[in-house]
């Protein structure tokens, strides 16, 4: 019975700044759930940014979501399985990095309370899941360039490239000039193209794994037209919020590759959902990345340890976003470019209470009793 919910607003500051076609973050404004019952705790952490760039949700959106909507309705009742929480927050439409951080937070407990790895609830079947690295738009290509020669020592699998207009197809010719062609690479876009522009075509011939997101998210009819075009498969990411877009999308052939990510999608079972759905239709899918904490971070792995996530995920090691990070011991990448899946009970990783204290800038306490709100 969970009968405590806990919303901590957080801002931490990253490593590195990292900027993207829409935008240049320098930390992260994290909202952190925290729920309890029967003696135990679990955690769940959401992706929203502080301004809507990705996503239409922020994280004031996401805070008021679940103190108004999702919190009251999580606790009005007692709770038998963390996949029954899609039922019960199904009236409250969208808001799925909301109801992802709460729904986390449920299967974090649950998976405690039965003494389990996360991951084994989730059916995950990997101790260790590939890793590969997200690199932003820098100051120069030069910068760019000793950028990817530090992350490939490191082990990482795969490189993916934030492109925009303008830094392009230039960059990926110099980067492949100074790696050469075996160098497994891959561009994210998102949505900074045109359906019109010729830049992708010219992107086609550089031997990439894929192209992230070229258009705009809601256009799947310009992506199957883009992929008719081309011979790179097309990820699609910010696209794809729920199982019915991914059908959609795969129904077009606006994609070869699809992105999962638990925030955008809704929470763990929401993004089984579309992993069974992609694996049916022989569509890979790998897990990415939100510059998570290590508490989302940590749900990340347990989830890419399903069997379709065939391809490098962007869950790289904890140093690259922040020193330290909430958790300890910190997430590391092995020699082998892989991440371990933590094996302890739940998301298996040690939450540090100072350094969560540390960053607090609001909290706000529900319970059981105390559940009203205004409206
Ligand atoms: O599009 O995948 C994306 C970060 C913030 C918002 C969107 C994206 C990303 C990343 C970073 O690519 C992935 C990571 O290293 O966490
Ligand atoms: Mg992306």
């Amino acid at each position: 019975m969970i009968d405590f919910l806990e919303l901590r607003l957080l801002r931490l500051p990253l490593v590195r700044p990292f900027e993207t076609s829409f935008g240049r973050v320098a930390s992260r404004t994290i909202v952190l759930v925290t729920v309890r019952g029967d003696g135990l705790e679990g955690w769940g952490e959401s992706v929203a940014d502080a301004d809507p760039l990705y996503s239409g949700e922020t994280v004031d959106t996401v805070w008021r979501a679940i103190e108004r909507y999702l919190a009251p309705r999580l606790l009005a009742a007692p709770i038998a399985d963390a996949r029954d929480l899609g039922e019960r927050f199904r009236a409250v439409r969208g808001h799925h990095m909301a109801k992802a951080a709460v729904e986390m937070a449920v299967w974090d407990l649950q998976a405690r309370r039965d003494g389990r790895p996360l991951s084994a609830l989730l059916g995950g079947v990997r101790a260790a899941v590939p890793s590969g690295v997200s690199i932003g738009i820098e100051a120069s290509v030069d910068a760019l360039l000793e950028r990817i020669a530090i992350e490939r020592a490191a082990g990482y699998q795969r490189v993916k490239i934030k492109i925009k207009p303008g830094w392009d197809v230039g960059v990926v010719e110099r980067v492949r000039g100074r790696f050469g062609d075996d160098l497994p690479l891959m561009v994210d876009a998102n949505a900074a193209y045109q359906p019109g522009d010729r830049v992708l075509e010219a992107l086609d011939a550089q031997g990439l794994l894929m192209i992230e997101q070229p258009l705009a998210e809601d256009d799947l009819v310009e992506h199957a037209a883009l992929q008719r075009r081309l011979r790179t498969p097309i990820c699609l990411d910010e696209s794809v919020d729920t199982p019915a877009d991914m059908a959609a999308a795969v129904a077009l052939g606006a994609c070869r590759i699809v992105n999962i990510k638990p925030g955008r999608l809704g929470g763990h079972a929401a993004s089984i959902a579309v992993h069974d759905r992609c694996v049916a239709a022989g569509i890979p899918v790998w897990h990415g990345g939100m510059l998570e904490s290590g508490i989302g971070r940590a749900h990340n792995l347990h989830l890419a340890s399903l069997p379709g996530f065939t391809l490098p995920g962007d869950i790289a090691a904890s140093e690259r976003y922040f020193q330290p990070d909430l958790i300890e011991p910190p997430i590391r990448v092995a020699a082998d470019g892989t991440v371990a899946v933590p094996a302890g009970p739940g998301i298996g990783v040690t939450i540090v209470p100072d350094r969560v204290e540390r960053a607090t800038e609001r909290r706000l306490a529900t319970t059981a009793r105390a559940r009203g709100g205004s409206h």
